[in-house]
């Protein structure tokens, strides 16, 4: 495989962007070398500009579930196109959208679109702290909600219940109402309500997706939000990567929990920029122009990328692929787990549905603590062996795997293949 055009445009790219990229991930740090630029993609492939063809795992981090450019979402949004282009006014496609989602949750009487999943949970802890009018909000670590300053935070020296911030540009005041706890420790949650009493709720993400794949334990989410309830703090659903991946609509259903805010993005955009938040009406309520709380936007609710959403989302109910996702996935991760013991590597899979991503490590992986024992030199050392072998995976150990509809029984033969190649490499470093 060459990848000389993608050196050439990475040099390029890093005169005027920063790393050459838009979104840090994609600058392939933690696997080392230089990033893929990508020229096309169509169904389960994508090409970079040396032409060469991949299995595509990433999907854009999500949102390419029923796989890319497919014709329907072609023609809704080449309709769209033919009316403009953005009004600064209330188009149909939003009301059609907005439908399409609530109809999906039912937990959702009202939704506001938004361009990003950031702005959606922005958006939602704001309305979090309108409604309850109190101030601090608990994340667990591990977990990511975007890049507003609240939540860029990092947990403080040992148990310390305050956190610190996670990024530099963040002020120690934006980080100041925001608590940590662990993922799968309702304790260390309680804890927090002991020591404060203007909690207004919690943000988690129902199955993680952002230290890799995380899923909650027995009733840990049931537990969470019986508790949040008997506190009168809201329980706030990040379910950008989730939503809609697991079902049509919301992957707090499947785990049985009801949220009282709930973040979407990704999918319901199917590849155009689309968040949004939704609640009950008592809680939307509080939403200008109805509400004191302000929030705004540009292109919120773009009729285009309303068009893709709409069209993704039609066309992702007709298919109804849960059960295949589920096999497919449950087939990787079988490949997987077989190829890393023929070969004598640790490496224990999550997954849930269409969302799944290996571990190199011997223990189980329940929180982030446990998700940063994985090997992250091999990580690399697979990631680039797997590209070799003609697959895209996300450039990070703490990412998730997504699958999408256009998968081929080809590709999983492929995949197969390339799992043993790669696995077979990554056993070679145990013996150096
Ligand atoms: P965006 O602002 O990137 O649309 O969404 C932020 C966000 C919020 N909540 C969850 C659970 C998310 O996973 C994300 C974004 N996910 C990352 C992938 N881990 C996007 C990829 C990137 O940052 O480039």
């Amino acid at each position: 495989m060459k990848f000389k055009k993608s050196e050439e445009l990475y040099k390029e790219g890093l005169v005027h962007l920063v790393g050459a990229v838009n979104s840090p991930v994609r600058a392939f740090t933690s696997v080392g070398g230089n990033p893929l630029f990508i020229k096309k993609a169509k169904g389960s492939k994508i090409t970079d500009v040396d032409g060469n063809e991949y299995i595509d795992l990433v999907l854009s981090y999500g949102p390419m579930i029923i796989g890319h450019r497919h014709r329907k979402v072609q023609k809704g949004v080449a309709k769209a196109l033919k009316n403009g282009y953005s009004f600064g006014a209330s188009t149909e496609n939003e009301i059609k959208l907005a439908k399409i989602v609530c109809d999906a949750f039912p937990e959702m009487d009202k939704v506001r679109f938004v361009n990003s999943g950031t702005e959606a949970v922005i958006s939602g802890v704001r309305l979090a702290r309108a409604f309850t009018g109190k101030d601090k909000i608990i994340k667990f670590s591990g977990c990511y909600h975007g890049h507003q300053d609240s939540l860029l935070v990092a947990a403080g020296s040992g148990l310390a219940t305050l956190s610190i911030p996670g990024s530099k540009g963040v002020p120690e005041g934006a980080v100041k109402n925001t608590l940590i706890a662990e993922y799968n420790n309702l304790e260390s949650v309680k804890k927090h309500f002991e020591a404060h009493d203007d909690i207004a709720g919690v943000i988690i993400e129902p199955i993680c997706g952002n230290m890799g794949v995380v899923i909650p334990q027995h009733n840990f989410l049931k537990e969470l939000k019986d508790f949040l309830k008997s506190k009168g703090a809201l329980l706030i659903a990040d379910e950008v990567m989730t939503g809609f991946r697991s079902k049509f609509g919301g992957v707090q259903e499947l785990l049985g929990v009801t949220a009282d805010i709930t973040c979407l993005g990704k999918v319901i955009g199917g590849g155009f920029p689309v968040g949004a938040y939704g609640a009950r009406n008592e809680i939307m309520e509080q939403v200008a122009p109805l509400g004191g709380m302000y929030q705004a936007g540009t292109l919120s609710g773009n009729p285009i990328a309303m068009a893709g959403g709409i069209a993704t989302l039609t066309e992702l109910k007709r298919q109804d692929p849960y059960q295949k996702f589920d096999k497919i996935g449950s087939t990787i991760e079988t490949i997987l787990i077989d190829t890393a013991k023929k070969y004598n590597v640790s490496l224990v899979v999550n997954r849930f549905g269409s969302m799944l991503n290996p571990f190199f490590t011997n223990t189980k992986v329940t929180n982030f603590e446990e998700a940063q024992t994985s090997d992250q030199q091999k990580f690399a050392v697979f990631f680039w062996e797997m590209i070799k072998n003609g697959v895209f995976l996300p450039p990070s150990q703490f990412e998730a795997w997504f699958l999408s509809s256009a998968i081929s029984d080809k590709d999983i033969k492929k995949l197969a293949v390339a799992i043993d190649k790669a696995i077979l490499v990554v056993s070679k470093m145990n013996k150096k």
